[in-house]
């Protein structure tokens, strides 16, 4: 028994020795596995004479705890997988892609709609001239229509950078409530006939729901031509709001003032329950042309401005405002 035991451990001290560290498993079932020839051995040691037990039991138990260590420093040689090993098969990690946010989605979404109905695209500046921005759109000082647009004013000197006003008295500059002074930009640079859209972002100085944000998006049109009527007018939004939203949508048209539309009136669409309010429109205020250098007898329009975060609730489903510019990835990751 002690010389099987002793040429035991020669041979499997010999070949751990040898052993290429990815063989551990192998080598410890051929040497310490229940099947294994030591194994095989201690278990015949019960049946020797009583003063060979003795001895060959130490042997054996010396020789299954020597082989253990042997087999732990082998396992300890064998290289981490994961850190040396590199597996060229293995699939790369894609890093997450961007997107672009659900108000970009819907502009890009309106303008191609728009180009395919001829509206080129036009844009202004955010920060504007209080004439462009309420003058000019027929909304002169002390009028009472200016309370429906709270203002976010700039201090002089920030505001002398840009143009003065025509008469050179108005140099009061602000962020534009409305995208509608694109109008008058682009009224007194062009002759009709006028298709044009504007997207943009607007400020008012107001406080914020789940509906109304101080900073949001808007969509001008503007349409200046011979013989242009409401008809045009309601074609043009029934036909954009039934592409957007879905031919099943509910809408109504209610009359409304702006100063700078006669006559103007407000786009609602039923939105959970209630009537969301989604654009004024209205047939351009023959003053309005006068402004921007164009013959009210001669010529005719009519003007909108969309919330371009309001189709986008509607559109998803979304109840808070908010959550537009929360900066919450969790939300935009959705879209
Ligand atoms: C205007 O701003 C007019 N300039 C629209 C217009 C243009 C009328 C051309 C006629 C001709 P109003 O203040 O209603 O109108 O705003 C237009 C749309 O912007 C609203 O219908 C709504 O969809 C969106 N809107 C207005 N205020 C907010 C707000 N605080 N937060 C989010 N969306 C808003």
């Amino acid at each position: 028994m002690e010389d099987k035991l002793k040429q035991l451990w020669l041979q499997a001290q010999s070949e751990i020795a040898s052993a290429n560290p990815a063989n551990y498993e192998i080598l410890r079932t051929k040497y310490l596995g229940r099947k294994s020839e030591l194994n095989h051995l201690l278990g015949q040691i019960a049946d020797l004479p009583i003063e060979q037990k003795a001895v060959a039991g130490q042997l054996g138990n010396q020789i299954k705890q020597q082989l253990a260590e042997r087999l732990n420093q082998l396992a300890e040689r064998q290289p981490k997988a994961e850190v040396e090993l590199f597996d060229p098969t293995i699939p790369g990690l894609h890093p997450p892609l961007g997107r672009l946010h659900p108000l970009t989605q819907t502009t890009n979404e309106l303008v191609k709609l728009f180009r395919g109905l001829g509206f080129s695209v036009a844009d202004g500046p955010e920060v504007e001239t209080e004439e462009n921005n309420f003058n000019l759109l027929n909304i002169p000082d002390n009028h009472p229509a200016r309370d429906a647009w709270d203002t976010f004013w700039l201090k002089e000197s920030v505001g002398s950078k840009f143009n003065p006003s025509a008469d050179g008295q108005n140099s009061k500059f602000l962020l534009r409530t409305h995208t509608s002074p694109v109008q008058i930009r682009y009224m007194k640079e062009h002759r009709p006939p006028i298709r044009i859209i504007a997207p943009g972002r607007t400020f008012r100085y107001e406080a914020e729901d789940a509906t109304h944000s101080s900073v949001f998006y808007q969509l001008e049109g503007l349409l200046i031509d011979r013989g242009i009527t409401v008809a045009h007018l309601k074609a043009v939004i029934d036909t954009i709001v039934k592409d957007i939203l879905g031919s099943e949508v509910k809408t109504r048209l209610r009359p409304s003032f702006f100063p700078f539309t006669e006559p103007s009136f407000e786009v609602d669409i039923w939105f959970k329950g209630h009537w969301l309010e989604l654009m004024g429109c209205g047939m351009v205020h023959p003053t309005v042309l006068k402004n921007g250098d164009i013959d009210p007898t001669e010529f005719s329009g009519f003007a909108f401005g969309l919330g371009i975060d309001r189709i986008t609730m509607l559109k998803h489903g979304i109840d808070d405002i908010r959550l537009f510019l929360s900066g919450n990835l969790d939300f935009l990751e959705e879209f």
